[in-house]
């Protein structure tokens, strides 16, 4: 027995023996050296973690384990070269502490772990102390120390509640049409997340693409960790304490999304799929007849023939040119499906190209790798190859040449029949030679990548339109996102709404979900539902399965048809809202849709469950779709400020949970006090006519508010080059005083001559005068729509004013 004892000890210090199927983690830093704003310790065994600041607010950890030298992951980056930091540098016994002027990075020295905090020492972000960073034997994994209070967002498009506290998350591209709310991983992987320690905002954006773990305080309260099956440890800390500067400053390093052609902000038709060619015609035709505004109609798989990508079937499709030609000129965009199978099958060009050429992935013994999807058995495309993308890029010139205006990017994640597609197979990797484990996630983002850049190359004065599936971290650089196989559901379509705003905080701003549902049949009601909610989806599609019932807007009866028509043509209307919030996504990487807690951060109530399917659009537009069938009520909370309902022009004071109307053709939206709301009058489809009058909605307040209108040609890339417009409204109320004023912050895009039509809410009738650059303006009639002048409307206290919208400056003053 004591001999026993004796040896297990012995066994026990030597660590013979010892199981290896455990975590070591990072040691005691030995030494370290600084240069720049980047400093690098050496630690115990030989590991290095080095720690570089990008900008006051951005660092990035990186950990270099020894004989392991797989290169960072650079893909997801739009910016590589950052400016050097000032930074100062503190060393004692047992700590070094870094400074930039807004953090102060704290590394203890043994073992080292790091504590980020802000410019007063408000702890925001702490390896756990234990554990911190950890590795077994290819995996690398980052523990963090977790607060009761600590909720996180994020990770793109994710099932679930908008805060993922409690839960674990996996990012694996993956195609599940069965998906629920409960489904874990699905077509995106995005992993950003931010974290919201007691209202203060970070963000940790984990640079790695293989299969990797978020566990944001799941069975436990000790720790949140993220971890990848193989890879680099490698991630940026970024500090906000708003959340708008955490996505700033990440789309800063993963990019913003360019402008987007106008007419893809108009409502899309899709089905799985409208063929033959006279069945498209008829579904375009019949929006013109019934009036009810559209841009967009899809050809789903059945347009190839056979499936082959890049061809067109014969029969259904014999003459693509001409049917694109009169879908033209009725004012339809087509938009096609394309698939990455591209068809085992010696005669065909592509295939035949691809094999000469080398374009297709490859098992590690060479032999070509197939697998089967719907051309049958296909090849692969390796678009982590640059002359592979650039191949598949001219792949587009006969679609744009017969008109093609949109590219519909499916099955990427790569999906194949029998589930996985092959974990050894090889990737170019821009000659690094990677295998799926680590291009699996990637090959969606890059195949994206390849189309918009192919696009763009053929139409340089173009604004390439893309859409995919699969993705990653920085794809909103090239393209936007469907949430793929959704079901016609209230389930899903309450999902849907908090999936896009997962991704619009995760930096995918141009984003939308299957409106209707793809799988199953709405009920009449779910339907007119889904149409209501997704008139402010920035993305706006109904889509179907193959062989479901129709859903198109008249589908579902005379009353749902009136419905979706009213909602459609309200989509256009705002257009220019939300083509100014375009501009600013692009600016700033702001989403459009927004969750309440972007510009209510402080307010607990806006993280409560029962509210995460009400959202921004912009600053002071609040919308709570109505999302169960049978609900003719909404409880809606209102954060801070008044809020105008803009259906009944009833003010609510927001801090509080109120309920209003919601029949079936009733959407509650709220302007914010001090709102400034331009639209414009519904057309059929962008482009049908000029905008011949811009109206400006506003709600005024004691509190002086301004607002910024962006505006250019909506096609080319002039914008690029300066070639917009911003107009800058600002509104004063002082006593029985309001002043607007206009002006032009920039002028280099000039659109047609038009009126400018202000609509002020809840004012009384003005007693005193109405003058434009002193000048008084006189009385008309409702009906007189050209003429300026202005006129009041008594049961909604709503006063109208309009005149030529001439000159870089305008001020108004209206006298109650
Ligand atoms: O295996 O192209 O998510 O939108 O209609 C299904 C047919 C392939 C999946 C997409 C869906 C599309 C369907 N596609």
């Amino acid at each position: 027995m004591k001999k026993y004892t004796l040896v297990s000890l012995i066994i026990l210090l030597n660590g013979i023996g010892e199981s290896m199927a455990k975590y070591s983690f990072l040691g005691r830093v030995e030494r370290f050296e600084r240069s720049n704003s980047t400093c690098t310790l050496f630690c115990d065994g030989n590991y290095q973690l080095r720690i570089a600041f990008l900008t006051v607010n951005m660092l990035r950890v990186t950990l270099t384990r020894p004989g392991y030298n797989e290169p960072l992951l650079d893909y997801p980056f739009a910016r590589t070269e950052w400016d050097s930091v000032p930074l100062s540098l503190q060393e004692t016994d047992s700590q070094l502490i870094l400074k930039t002027s807004e953090l102060h990075l704290t590394i203890q020295k043994s073992p080292c772990r790091l504590t980020v905090s802000d410019r007063h020492g408000n702890v925001l972000n702490q390896d756990d102390p234990g554990m911190g960073i950890g590795w077994d034997a290819d995996e690398v994994r980052c523990w963090k120390t977790i607060t009761p209070d600590e909720k996180f967002f994020g990770l793109g498009e994710k099932t679930g509640g908008l805060n993922k506290r409690g839960s674990e998350w996996v990012m694996w591209n993956t195609d599940n049409p069965h998906h629920d709310n409960n489904s874990d991983p699905i077509y995106q992987s995005i992993p950003f997340f931010i974290g919201v320690r007691n209202y203060q905002a970070y963000g940790i954006y984990f640079n790695n693409s293989y299969r990797s773990k978020f566990n944001l305080g799941a069975g436990n309260q000790r720790y949140y960790s993220f971890s990848a099956d193989a890879g680099n440890l490698d991630y940026f800390f970024i500090y906000g304490p708003q959340v708008s500067r955490v996505v700033e400053t990440y789309t800063e390093l993963t990019g913003r999304t360019p402008m987007p052609p106008m007419w893809t902000l108009g409502y899309q038709q899709c089905r799985w799929s409208y063929y033959p060619d006279k069945e498209v015609l008829r579904i375009a035709q019949t929006f013109r007849e019934k009036q009810i505004p559209a841009d967009v109609i899809y050809l789903d798989i059945h347009y190839m023939d056979g499936y082959r990508v890049f061809t067109w079937h014969p029969e259904r499709f014999p003459d693509p040119a001409g049917l694109i030609k009169k879908l033209h000129e009725l004012g339809f965009k087509v938009a096609v499906i394309i698939d990455p199978g591209v068809k085992v099958d010696p005669l065909y060009r592509v295939a035949k190209e691809g094999l000469q050429q080398n374009h297709f992935v490859k098992y590690p013994d060479g032999e070509t790798y197939i697998g089967e999807v719907w051309p049958g058995p296909s090849y692969f495309p390796d678009f982590s190859r640059e002359e592979t993308r650039a191949w598949w890029g001219n792949l587009f010139d006969d679609l744009l040449k017969v008109g093609v205006k949109g590219f519909w990017n499916d099955m990427n994640e790569p999906a194949v029949w029998g589930k996985a597609f092959p974990e050894e197979v090889l990737f170019d990797d821009e000659g690094r030679i990677s295998s799926q484990k680590k291009m699996h996630n990637l090959y969606g983002f890059l195949m994206a990548k390849a189309c918009y850049d192919g696009v763009k190359k053929q139409r340089p004065n173009e604004r390439p339109f893309v859409i995919t599936r699969a993705g990653f971290a920085g794809e909103q650089r090239f393209t936007s996102v469907w949430t793929g196989d959704n079901q016609a559901t209230e389930e899903h379509l309450e999902m849907g709404i908090r999936m896009l705003q997962g991704l619009g905080i995760s930096g995918v701003p141009f984003v939308g979900t299957d409106v209707g549902g793809f799988g199953g049949t709405p009920s009449p009601e779910l339907f007119a539902r889904w149409v209501e909610s997704a008139v402010f989806t920035p993305f706006f599609r109904t889509h179907t399965h193959y062989g479901s019932s129709d859903q198109e807007p008249w589908s579902f009866g005379e009353n749902v048809e009136e419905i979706s028509k009213k909602f459609i043509t309200l989509r256009y209307e705002i257009l220019p809202y939300l083509y100014s919030l375009f501009w600013e996504a692009h600016q700033t990487g702001a989403p459009i849709l927004r969750p309440m807690f972007w510009h209510y951060q402080n307010d607990p109530q806006v993280y409560d469950g029962a509210w995460q399917e009400q959202f921004l659009i912009g600053e002071n537009l609040l919308v709570a779709p109505v999302t169960r069938v049978g609900q003719n009520l909404k409880k809606i909370y209102l954060p801070a400020g008044q809020w105008l309902d803009l259906n009944t022009e009833i003010v609510y004071d927001g801090s509080q949970t109120v309920i209003v109307d919601a029949p079936l053709d009733r959407l509650p939206m709220f302007l914010k006090s001090g709102g400034i709301l331009p639209s414009q009058e519904a057309v059929q489809f962008v482009g049908e006519k000029a905008m011949m009058k811009l109206i400006v909605d506003i709600f005024p307040t004691t509190q002086p508010t301004s607002y910024s209108f962006y505006e250019d040609d909506g096609a080319s890339v002039e914008y690029t080059a300066g070639q917009y417009r911003l107009t800058d409204f600002s509104i004063t109320l002082k006593g029985n005083e309001l002043l607007i004023k206009k002006n032009r912050g920039r002028d280099a895009y000039q659109p047609v001559d038009r009126a400018l039509q202000f609509r002020v809410h809840t004012v009384a009738e003005p007693k005193g005068a109405i003058t434009l650059a002193r000048a008084s303006l006189t009385k008309i009639k409702p009906s007189d729509i050209v003429a300026a002048g202005h006129f009041y409307d008594s049961e909604k206290r709503v006063l109208t004013v309009q005149f030529p919208d001439e000159g870089s400056e305008q001020n108004l003053t209206i006298k109650f």
